[in-house]
């Protein structure tokens, strides 16, 4: 970011904002719960990073950050991210897919979930009032843009608690590439 705020360069290979302003990790460790099974996994793992423009949290302003989630799976998981409504209810989001395979699974407050197929050049949206989670369901790292109102903020907690009602799952049996997206089994 330059000194107003005005431009950033984006590496469209690495996925890397130059002069971001927050950098987040998160390691299986910092994602308790989030997954269905994850004995045996090793918690120091690195699931996904966040390089994160971020303007002042005020209305009006926009925000962006890039993701990069690492390929590989925790149990029949797809590595994936925590994902959140946001605290703003009515904040929309687009996301731009700039490169590997990834899902970007939506949910309404009452559960329905539609997924979006995301490659090299994918644009999605996420309406207001949606939850919102990317999976990583290739072989390579799945990188993407996100640019969201400053002032939307994360509401992670009620995903923390019961998780999306769809998972992403690799099942041998599935011809596609393995990748299966179904009911989040019941607890
Ligand atoms: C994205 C996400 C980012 C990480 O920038 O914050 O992909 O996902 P979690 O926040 O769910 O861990 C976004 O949707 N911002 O609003
Ligand atoms: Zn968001």
């Amino acid at each position: 970011m330059d000194e107003k705020g005005l431009v950033c360069g984006l590496d469209f290979d690495t996925g890397i904002l130059t002069n971001y302003t927050d950098k987040i990790e998160r390691r299986l460790k910092d994602m308790k719960g989030f997954f269905l099974d994850e004995e045996g996994a090793d918690e120091e793992v690195l699931i996904y990073e966040v390089f994160a423009v971020s303007a002042p949290k005020e209305e009006g302003q926009l925000s962006y950050a890039t993701t990069i989630i690492y390929p590989g799976k925790i149990g029949q998981e797809f590595f994936m991210t925590k994902g959140h409504y946001h605290r703003k209810e009515g904040a929309a989001e687009v996301y731009v897919c700039l490169g590997g395979k990834g899902i970007l699974l939506i949910q309404t407050k009452d559960g329905k979930v539609s997924h979006i197929e995301m490659e090299k050049g994918t644009v999605g949206y996420v309406p207001p009032h949606h939850a919102h989670r990317t999976v990583n369901v290739g072989k390579d790292n799945f990188v993407f843009l996100a640019v969201y109102p400053s002032d939307a903020g994360h509401d992670y907690g009620e995903i923390e608690e019961k998780g999306f009602s769809k998972i992403v799952v690799e099942e041998d049996s599935v011809v596609d590439g393995g990748v299966k997206i179904k009911d989040r089994p019941k607890d």
